[in-house]
């Protein structure tokens, strides 16, 4: 089911130092396993023509991780400098010229009782190379969506802006269900129905020339991604506007994509069984996935900030 990965054994950044893959390990009675209390990220890094790899939008990611830990109460024992040095040293370490990196932060052994408020918090960082997160394909073909029966789960009760491990068995249905009606993945609405982001994507609509995405502060995790694109649409000149989608507009529209660190700019060529534009990556998708990939290189790029070279 997942290819590659049993072979992919790099070695893991554990608690401060870096321990051969097998002894990443942590009890059964860690006190996320039980309860989903942890924070983590999804950060990639790319080589350039130039022959250097960077890491992608690394501070920011850093930050949504110490982020989500605020929210979940989580005092986690590293600075974000020192977290930074750390993803740095395991993709040097393992020799990764592109990779996908997953930072981890969990609640270990100790007490098993709900608060556990002095259960040892625990860090990992793995990276191993990844390819595209939905398929080859995808990228240039389009994936195949459905709406999904799960709601995205409302801001009453779920952080939107924190990647916390436990708000993923949400996603982790959706996705479940997508694959098993033969979607390559879900869009889930929010609470009041209108259109929140898939299982592990942010979502933009094109119509008339215009982009849409749904608004920060909705039922949406503000994806780094989503914000590179912002910026890129600004500087291709294509009117952006962050405003409420709906299922309608989902129907309605020239283009439909989708992005996120693992998915990166993603087209959508069928979403409930109903072509989208013409079934295939739509010019306005093609634009923003090439400067997106020039972006993530280094290659063309007016963004040089948003690279920390390994
Ligand atoms: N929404 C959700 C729910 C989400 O999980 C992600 C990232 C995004 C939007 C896009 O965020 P950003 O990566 O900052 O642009 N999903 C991560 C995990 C995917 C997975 O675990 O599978 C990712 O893309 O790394």
């Amino acid at each position: 089911m997942f290819p590659g990965l049993m072979a992919d054994k790099y070695p893991i950044w554990l608690d401060g130092e870096i321990v051969p893959y097998e002894a990443a390990t942590t009890h059964v009675l860690s006190h996320s396993l039980h309860y989903g209390l942890g924070a983590f990220e999804g950060i990639r890094a790319y080589k350039g023509e130039d022959g250097r790899s960077a890491i992608f939008r690394l501070k920011e990611h850093v930050k949504r991780l110490f982020d989500s830990c605020r929210i979940a109460t989580i005092e986690v024992p590293f600075t974000e400098q020192e977290i930074c040095d750390a993803i740095l040293h395991v993709v040097r370490h393992n020799k990764l010229a592109e990779c996908y990196i997953r930072p981890l932060v969990w609640l270990g052994e100790g007490s098993i009782k709900v608060a556990a408020l002095d259960n040892a918090v625990r860090v990992a960082i793995a990276a191993w190379p990844w390819g595209a997160y939905l398929g080859d394909e995808a990228l240039e073909r389009g994936v195949r969506l459905c709406v999904s029966s799960y709601s995205r789960i409302g801001v009453r009760s779920h952080f939107e802006k924190a990647k916390i491990s436990g708000q993923y068995v949400n996603s982790v249905l959706a996705k479940r269900e997508a694959l098993a009606n033969g979607f390559d993945e879900a869009i889930l609405l929010d609470a009041q129905g209108f259109v929140a982001e898939g299982t592990g994507e942010n979502i933009f609509v094109v119509r008339d020339g215009t982009i849409f995405t749904p608004p920060r502060g909705s039922s949406i995790l503000a994806g780094i991604t989503r914000d590179t694109l912002l910026t890129l649409a600004a500087d291709a000149e294509i009117p952006v506007r962050e405003e409420t989608i709906t299922r309608s507009d989902l129907y309605l529209n020239d283009e439909v994509f989708m992005c996120g660190t693992a998915a990166e700019v993603t087209p959508v060529r069928e979403i409930d069984g109903r072509m989208i534009g013409n079934g295939r990556r739509g010019p306005i998708a093609a634009r923003i996935q090439k400067d997106y990939f020039h972006a993530v290189r280094g290659n063309h790029s007016n963004h040089p900030e948003w690279l920390t070279y390994i």
